[in-house]
């Protein structure tokens, strides 16, 4: 496999910040605190010098937090992310397999746990997926995280082993890397310690750096709005939707999103190795519905963008066809393997029963149950306290390369529309150390919201598809749920 590197020292210092032929990093800092552009040579600077340690942490934390507060234009988003993804190696592929290279990255959610099912599946349908995924950020959960629950799973994989994990098994779920996307992996772990996370032209280029360095042909990403996600409106969702769309359009790769509701957990389990036996079940044609649906949508999207399928729809039932049939099931299996699984315990968690499986990941020490304080009908089971608490218990990080605790996590009991006695228990909480105190029992009590009103069924979490200019051209419109488009 041929691959291309990016010069490892910085480029010659930008003019605008120079003083006596050496880059001014204070300099850059200002300008964008001052809210000016940043020159496309001040860019490549900032990224290259990134991998040499001649930005100092608490320069790099300011430079995020100018950006997170000024933003950054168009052409400055572009280039971030071009240079992030020239900072490592940009991976090559057989010839044929161009058109089935494919991914779909989400922007973050609660009880997220999608990519698990939906890379499988795609491969038992023929495509290569190349996953470089991240970890949590913030209150959300990580691809990387879940299935490092996993005893043995190695997130931290060279690009010829990629290569021969997509030719063996079709898929595989990896880290950046000193090789792969490093500068995301410098900026991902400063933004979840820096309040930075939520800035559009940070999360752009961090997601797209990612997926240039794949060489995809196609990509789907999965946008949440609520009050669990970066973005808490349909309006402001879509737009940063439009956005990641043109620029991975203007990268190459024929992209699309789906703008899916994140104000409930997706899915009944929520942290690491709970979500992990969640997406088994998903593989097995079973687990939630809403899992499944967005499963099957951003598969069905992806295999038709790939040519694989004649329409959406059709793509969706070829997803759920690998998920029923137990081909996804077992090529996630090979996956694990192929990725430091020890075979009896990848035969264990795929293959066995539910038992089996938590001999395997191990189920945390204290479970406690959470009851309804009133009679009622479930409105909304809010992800964000959830999420929170959770987090504060040990599910997520505070410092960077902080010990997660995978084994603490959440089961929801009770589903939207359900009616409820007082006393009924809605939540199962695992924890170890830290324990559940009464403020976080205060806290998860306020995420059951019951009403009056007569028990509804759960809507859709798929609310607006955006197809590429491409794809809208030759189908006539953006796509709206309901109306999913046939090309
Ligand atoms: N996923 C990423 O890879 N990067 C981000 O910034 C977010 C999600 I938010």
């Amino acid at each position: 496999m041929s691959s291309s590197r990016a010069p490892s020292h910085p480029a010659s210092s930008p003019n605008a910040s120079e003083e006596g032929g050496q880059a001014n990093i204070p300099e850059i800092i200002r300008k964008k605190r001052d809210g000016e552009k940043l020159q496309p040579e001040e860019i490549r600077y900032f990224v290259q010098a990134l991998g040499t340690g001649s930005f100092q942490e608490g320069q790099i934390g300011a430079l995020l937090m100018a950006i997170r507060l000024r933003g950054m234009e168009a052409d400055e988003t572009l280039a971030l992310t071009r240079e992030m993804a020239a900072s490592g190696r940009t991976l090559a592929w057989p010839e044929q397999w161009r058109r089935l290279l494919v991914d779909k990255h989400s922007t973050g959610g609660v009880g997220d746990k999608v990519s698990l099912p939906l890379a499988p599946a795609l491969a038992a349908c023929g495509c290569k997926v190349p996953m470089i995924s991240g970890r949590g950020l913030a209150h959300t959960g990580g691809t990387l995280d879940k299935l490092e629950s996993v005893p043995g799973f190695k997130v931290s994989q060279s690009p010829e082993q990629m290569k021969e994990i997509l030719e063996k098994v079709g898929c595989c779920i990896v880290e950046q890397s000193k090789k792969l996307v490093p500068a995301d992996k410098v900026l991902y772990a400063l933004r979840d310690v820096t309040a930075t996370v939520d800035s559009m032209p940070l999360i752009i280029s961090s997601i797209l750096s990612k997926k240039m360095v794949e060489s995809l042909s196609a990509l789907v990403l999965d946008v949440k709005f609520g009050s669990a996600a970066l973005y808490h409106t349909l309006e402001s969702a879509q737009q940063f939707a439009q956005n990641l769309v043109s620029v991975g359009n203007q990268l190459g790769m024929k992209t699309a999103a789906v703008l899916t509701r994140m104000d409930e957990p997706l899915g009944c389990r929520v942290g690491n190795s709970l979500e992990v036996l969640e997406a088994l079940q998903c593989l097995e044609g079973g687990g939630p519905g809403d899992l499944r649906e967005l499963v099957i949508t951003l598969g069905g999207i992806l295999l038709w963008q790939s040519g694989r399928a004649d329409s959406v729809p059709a793509g969706a039932t070829q997803i759920g066809q690998v998920l029923d049939n137990g081909t996804a099931l077992r090529t996630f299996q090979a996956m694990l393997q192929a990725q430091g699984v020890e075979p009896e315990l990848a035969r264990a968690l795929c293959q066995g029963t539910e038992e089996q499986r938590l001999q395997v990941l191990k189920p945390a020490g204290t479970q406690e149950e959470l009851r309804a304080l009133r009679d009622g009908t479930v409105q909304q089971i809010l992800a964000l306290p959830i999420a929170q608490v959770l987090h504060s218990l040990g599910a997520g990080r505070t410092q960077e390369g902080q010990q997660i605790n995978h084994r603490v996590g959440a089961e929801l009991l009770v589903t939207m529309g359900q009616q409820v006695r007082k006393g009924t228990p809605w939540i199962r909480i695992h924890y170890e150390t830290p324990q559940l105190s009464n403020p976080h029992r205060g806290t998860l009590q306020k995420a059951l919201i019951l009403g009056d009103a007569e028990p509804i069924a759960p809507s859709s979490k798929v609310v607006k598809m955006l197809l590429s200019a491409e794809e809208s051209a030759a189908t006539g419109s953006q796509g709206e749920r309901g109306g999913i488009p046939e090309k």
